[in-house]
C-alpha cells in the first residue's frame, strides 16, 4: 500500500470510493491546465499541490497532529483565520466543489440545496475526503439558511462551533459580531490549549496581512493590458490559498508575481490583443470546479477578475496590525471581517454591486459574468439588483447559473459565445 493509501486508511476513508475520485481528477486537471504553453514557470508549485491534493497537505496536517496540533475546518471567508493562528491552530478549508459528493450529500439534505452545501456535506459522511477527516473541529457561520441546517447535521458527526453572523453592519451588528469573534477565540484557546494572547494575535494579523497583500499583488497583474496569467491559473492559486500554509503560500504567489511582473515588462500576455476582458462575480468556486473559467478562457476571452469569496472578497482589506490590546485586535478583526465583506447574505448589500462597477473599470472589463450555483436563493435573488445596476451603468452583463455537473456545459457555451460576440459588436 503507497504511503497516501495507508494515511487515508488510517483516517477511516471509504477507500474504494475515493480511489474512483483520485481516478476522475488527475483528466480533469489536464484538461483545464495542462493544454497551455503560457503558465507562468512558477505555477509549477501550484500544479505539484493540485496533482496530489489529497495527498501532500493533508500529510503535512497529520504530521501536525501528531505534534499536538488542531486542525480547524472552515467554510466561510467570516471566520477569522487570525483567531486559529494566534491559539497556535492550522486552517483548512473545506468547501466541497466536485460534482462527486453531491449524491451522498443528497442522501440527508433536500435535492433543491445548493451543490456547494451538498457536496460539502457528502464529502465528510461519504468519507471521501482527507481534509473533512482530518479537522478536529468545523467552524461553521449562519451565512445562508441551507449551510446553518447542514451544520446541524454535519455537527451530529464531528465537534462543530457556529458562528452567529449578523446580517446587517450597525453598530449593533459590529458589536454582535465583536462578541462572536471572542467566544471563538475561547473556543480555539480551550482546543489548541494555547489560548490566543495580544502578542500572538498581533503576529497572526501580519502574517495573514502578507498573505493578503500577495494576493492583492497578483490581482494587480492582472489590470494590465497585456494579461500575463489566465484566469484559470489565478483561480487555482485562489483555491490553493484556502488549503496551503499562508506563509508558504504568501512566499509562492509572490514568486509568480515576480514572473508576472516581468511579463509585463516584457508586454507578454496570455490572451489575444483584442480578447474580451471579463469579470465574474456571484458564488464562490471551491476546488475543483474550474468549468466557467475554462468555457469562456477556451472560446477566445480571458477572466481577469472574480468579485467572489474565491476571489477580491477573500483578500481585500487588511486588519489593523500592532493592536495595543486584545480588544483592540478584536475591534480591527470585526472592522475588517463585518465591516468589508460584501456578501449577498447582508440586507440591504449595496456596497457588492458598488465593489462590482469599481472593479470593472479598474480591471477594463469588457463583460461581467454574474455567476451563481443552483438553489443559491441568496445570490440569485441579488442577481436582480446586481444586475440592474451593471446595465445602468452601461456594463453588459450576462447572468448564469450552473451546478457542479457537465451537463450544462455546452449550453453554458453557447450562452457565453453569444454573449462575447455581443460585447465584441
Ligand atoms: S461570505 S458567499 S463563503 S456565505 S452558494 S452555501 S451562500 S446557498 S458560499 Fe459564501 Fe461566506 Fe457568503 Fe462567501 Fe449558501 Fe449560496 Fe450555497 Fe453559498
Amino acid at each position: 500500500m503507497d504511503k497516501n493509501h495507508q494515511m487515508w486508511q488510517d483516517l477511516g476513508m471509504d477507500l474504494e470510493t475515493h480511489d474512483q475520485l483520485c481516478e476522475a481528477l488527475p483528466a480533469a486537471f489536464g484538461d483545464v491546465f495542462l493544454t497551455s504553453n503560457d503558465s507562468p514557470d512558477t505555477m509549477d508549485y501550484f500544479y505539484a499541490v493540485a496533482a496530489d491534493i489529497h495527498g501532500l497537505r493533508p500529510a503535512e496536517l497529520v504530521e501536525e497532529q501528531k505534534k499536538g496540533r488542531k486542525i480547524f475546518g472552515t467554510f466561510c471567508v467570516f471566520v477569522p483565520d487570525e483567531v486559529i493562528l494566534a491559539s497556535d491552530g492550522i486552517v483548512t478549508g473545506l468547501c466541497g466543489g466536485s460534482q462527486f459528493w453531491v449524491p451522498e450529500g443528497e442522501t440527508v439534505l433536500p435535492a433543491n440545496t445548493c451543490p456547494l452545501i451538498k457536496a460539502s456535506v457528502g464529502a465528510r459522511l461519504g468519507r471521501t475526503c482527507p481534509f473533512f477527516r482530518i479537522a478536529d473541529m468545523f467552524v461553521g457561520e449562519t451565512t445562508c439558511d441551507g449551510k446553518k441546517k447542514a451544520y446541524e447535521i454535519l455537527g451530529e458527526d464531528v465537534p462543530m462551533h457556529i458562528m452567529h453572523l449578523p446580517h446587517g453592519k450597525r453598530p449593533q451588528d459590529m458589536q454582535a459580531w465583536s462578541d462572536e469573534i471572542r467566544l471563538f477565540m475561547d473556543q480555539a484557546g480551550e482546543l489548541t490549549g494555547k489560548p490566543a494572547t495580544l502578542e500572538t494575535l498581533n503576529d497572526s494579523i501580519r502574517i495573514m496581512n502578507e498573505k493578503r497583500r500577495a494576493l492583492a499583488r497578483l490581482y494587480e497583474c492582472r489590470k494590465n493590458e497585456n494579461v500575463p496569467i489566465s484566469g484559470r491559473d489565478a483561480l487555482l492559486i485562489m483555491q490553493i490559498a484556502f488549503f496551503d500554509d499562508p506563509e508558504r503560500l504568501t512566499a509562492q504567489v509572490n514568486r509568480v508575481c515576480d514572473e508576472l511582473e516581468q511579463r509585463i515588462a516584457d508586454g507578454k500576455s496570455v490572451a489575444a490583443k483584442d480578447a474580451p476582458r471579463i469579470l465574474i462575480t456571484g458564488t464562490p468556486l471551491a476546488v475543483p470546479n474550474w468549468k466557467i473559467h475554462n468555457i469562456i478562457e477556451s472560446s477566445g476571452a480571458v477572466v481577469v477578475c472574480e468579485e467572489n469569496c474565491t476571489g477580491t472578497r477573500y483578500f481585500t482589506h487588511e486588519v489593523a496590525e500592532d493592536n495595543k490590546s486584545v480588544e483592540e485586535a478584536i475591534d480591527a478583526l470585526t472592522d475588517r471581517y463585518l465591516g468589508n465583506i460584501n456578501c449577498a447574505c447582508f440586507t440591504p448589500n449595496p456596497g457588492r454591486a458598488d465593489d462590482i462597477v469599481r472593479l470593472a473599470k479598474e480591471y477594463d472589463v469588457d463583460g461581467v459574468i454574474d455567476l451563481n450555483l443552483k438553489f443559491c436563493n441568496l445570490y440569485d435573488t441579488e442577481g436582480y439588483l446586481v444586475e440592474r445596476r451593471l446595465s445602468d451603468e452601461g456594463i453588459p452583463v450576462l447572468g448564469l447559473e450552473t451546478d457542479y455537473t457537465d451537463s450544462d456545459a455546452e449550453q453554458l457555451r453557447t450562452r457565453v459565445e453569444a454573449f462575447l460576440e455581443m460585447i465584441a459588436d
